[in-house]
């Protein structure tokens, strides 16, 4: 396990507490699948984020393995929450968005706190978790050269042993200067199904990612091989949103601008731009994005599962 943490007074497990259902098949060596909160509280409108986040949780269990969704509730690390415990994240409106930096805060004061995919990987890697589904990952903001917009999804990439599943990362983002980021810090960002890494909305980014396996068994080995070399940190494993659910080109690129631009007038910053945008996209779509979200999640659901199996049996 390595999370980058501070290597004095370790004592995570007083801060995380699993589900039965987690427990039972983590116990029993069985395979488990991470979820990330953010995309409910923050990432989509109620009620739809509610039955989507379950709706991956029986995706997952059909592709055989458990999903544990991660969030923080009640001053504990949450890993796997019940029916009742996502009803409360989806509707509140009171979730905090909690990445790196927020994670003590959250705990200590005892706030409801919805995980990033930062905040995942940190709390996923602490309770013995290797594979995260996602939507999309949060990237370099385009015009961060003038902002230093860099979402702290990246530094945790780096540093934190998880693989993520997800559809690519949105063209909200600069999806080049993603890519060389995670160049940089030594991140391997795989692709399956197709040569290039995912737009999320769109199948295609038009950027090489750095390997395609397209099969569970292949990513497992890979996933394997980095790990036993000791070689920390994470791998996004990219997978394109179904055709039948993606959307068009040029009427996202055009209403992704539209929101840019309305985001850059209100003159907002920090942890506010993303779901502002996401939000601002669903609204200009009328809906048809979410439709699409939904879809490429699930999608992410059976690969993340189908890897978790295989790593459970991952030959050297
Ligand atoms: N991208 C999406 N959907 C999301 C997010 C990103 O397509 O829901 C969420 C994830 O939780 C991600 C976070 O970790 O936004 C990134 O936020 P920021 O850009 O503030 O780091
Ligand atoms: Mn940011």
């Amino acid at each position: 396990m390595a999370t980058g943490v501070h290597a004095m007074h370790l004592d995570p497990a007083a801060w995380l507490v699993r589900s039965p259902a987690v427990a039972a098949a983590q116990d029993a060596g069985r395979p488990i699948v991470a979820l990330e909160s953010t995309i409910i509280a923050h990432g989509m409108p109620y009620p739809q984020n509610v039955r989507t986040a379950r709706e991956v949780e029986a995706v997952i269990r059909a592709g055989g393995a458990e999903p544990a969704t991660i969030a923080v509730i009640g001053g504990r690390i949450r890993i796997g929450l019940s029916d009742e415990e996502l009803e409360l994240l989806g509707s509140s409106g009171t979730a905090a968005k909690v990445s790196r930096r927020d994670l003590p805060a959250v705990l200590a004061s005892g706030a409801l706190g919805a995980t990033t995919v930062a905040g995942t990987m940190i709390c996923a890697a602490l309770a013995g978790i290797e594979v995260f589904v996602t939507g999309g990952i949060g990237g370099v903001h385009r015009g961060a050269a003038e902002t230093f917009d860099i979402s702290a999804d990246l530094q945790e990439l780096a540093r934190t042993s998880v693989a993520v599943v997800c559809a690519g990362a949105k063209s909200v983002l600069d999806i080049g200067l993603t890519l060389e980021y995670l160049e940089t810090h030594g991140v391997p960002v795989l692709s399956c199904g197709q040569d290039n890494f995912g737009a999320f909305y769109t199948p295609d980014s038009g950027f090489r990612a750095d390997y395609r396996l397209d099969d569970a068994a292949q990513q497992a080995r890979f996933l394997r091989a980095k790990w036993d070399l000791g070689l920390a940190g994470g791998v996004v494993i990219s997978t394109p949103v179904p055709k039948e659910a993606a959307m068009d080109r040029g009427e996202i690129d055009r209403i992704t601008q539209q929101a840019l631009d309305e985001a850059a007038a209100q003159g907002l910053t920090g942890k506010a731009i993303t779901p502002f945008l996401l939000d601002r996209i669903q609204q200009l779509t009328g809906g048809r994005s979410l439709a699409t979200n939904i879809a490429l999640v699930k999608h992410n659901a059976e690969v993340g599962a189908k890897l978790a199996v295989a790593l459970a049996g991952a030959p050297r």
